[in-house]
């Protein structure tokens, strides 16, 4: 197995300022992406009219397939907000349901909102927290700070993203800036 790894897999080196590793491809989110994601659609668009951002980039590494294999991928969310709302990812559940994740956050500071059918709950991730985001579960990564946040998200090979099922009934939160602080609210 370890002669099946190549070597510019088994050891990287990270830029904390942009999430880069060498010049590997980054898939880039921008705000054009992330339409129906924002609760405020009239905030969405104005702000659509004057620029399209990016808000989110990721870089994948995936060694190896096969059962028992991980894969991970070092994101990089930029700050801002779209109404009273914070910068945000997509968000999905892994299409092999059972498959959980774990997160650690490697500078700046935010929250992931973690759905399943019954319960919507928040966690803290950022410089000098983690995640465990349980299988069967919905995660968004939302960034309160005023710096990126930074993160690596640790999965099965087998995981997937389905981005389809969170699309169609949206997370039932979000999370907004109130009185200066984050606040979950209904949408
Ligand atoms: C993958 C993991 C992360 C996300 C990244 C971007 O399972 O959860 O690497 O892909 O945070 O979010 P999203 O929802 O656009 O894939
Ligand atoms: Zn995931």
């Amino acid at each position: 197995m370890l002669n099946t790894i190549l070597p510019e897999d088994l050891s990287v080196t990270y830029g904390l300022d942009s999430a880069r590793i060498g010049s590997r491809p980054m898939v880039e989110r921008r705000l054009a992406d992330l339409r129906g994601c924002f609760a405020d659609e009239g905030a969405y668009d104005a702000a659509l009219a004057v620029a399209n951002p990016l808000l989110y980039a990721v870089t994948a590494v995936e060694p190896s397939a096969g059962d028992g294999q991980l894969h991970y991928g070092l994101g990089i969310l930029y700050p801002g907000k779209i109404g009273q709302e914070y910068f945000l990812t997509k968000g999905h559940y892994h299409s092999y349901r059972p498959a959980a994740e774990i997160y650690v956050g490697l500078s700046g500071s935010g929250l992931m909102l973690l759905e399943d059918e019954g319960e919507s709950r928040l966690a803290t991730l950022g410089k000098n927290s983690c995640v465990y985001v349980p299988g069967h579960t919905a995660h968004r990564t939302i960034n309160t700070g005023d710096v990126p946040l930074v993160y690596l998200g640790i999965y099965p090979s087998n995981a997937g993203h389905d981005y389809g099922a969170i699309a169609s009934r949206n997370f039932r939160k979000i999370v907004v800036e109130r009185d200066g602080a984050p606040f979950l609210a209904d949408r």
